[in-house]
């Protein structure tokens, strides 16, 4: 039973998504992805976030480019988090789908991480820590994966390493 629902635009943004489901799947956390778009299968979203709910999907990651408004939408149609990505494929390099994503009217969340595979990342580690709220064990892999990369940050500023 998939806890994370990914959902994209476009199948031309899944390459941007690898390190968002790679960091979920470090995590342990059992997600689904769907390519759904917000402008071309709306009948189809609202149907797949009903679906996705029943079947106990806890948060939500939409990720688009261009006029991004798939997040948004999601966010109209569940109280459950939902998570936003900005991607970065048309000719404003990402800013035209980071207002969309980011300049949500009030009361309607969605919690817009960086432009791209940065972001992509981010959605996933911010989908953990949500998650790890009640969830002892991803808690501590959580706080796990934070004092490795304290670790390595450690060994990238040692001239000795
Ligand atoms: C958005 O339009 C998608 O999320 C994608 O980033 C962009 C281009 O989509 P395609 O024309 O490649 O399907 O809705």
């Amino acid at each position: 039973m998939p806890t994370v629902a990914v959902v994209c635009g476009s199948r031309s943004d899944l390459p941007s998504l690898k390190g968002c489901f790679d960091v979920l799947d470090s995590y342990g956390i059992a997600w689904e992805a769907s390519v759904i778009s917000a402008h071309r299968q709306a009948d189809a979203l609202h149907a797949y976030v009903a679906e996705a709910e029943a079947a106990g999907v806890q948060i939500f990651i939409g990720a688009a480019g261009l006029a991004a408004h798939l997040p948004g939408v999601l966010a109209s149609l569940t109280s459950r988090p939902v998570i936003g990505v900005p991607l970065d494929g048309g000719s404003l390099g990402g800013a035209d789908a980071l207002y969309a994503v980011v300049q949500m009217p009030p009361g309607v969340p969605v919690a817009t991480v960086a432009i791209g595979g940065a972001g992509a990342k981010n959605a996933a580690h911010l989908a953990a820590r949500i998650l790890a709220l009640s969830d002892g064990a991803l808690a501590e892999r959580v706080d796990g994966f934070r004092s490795d990369q304290a670790a390595l940050a450690e060994l990238r500023i040692d001239p000795r390493a």
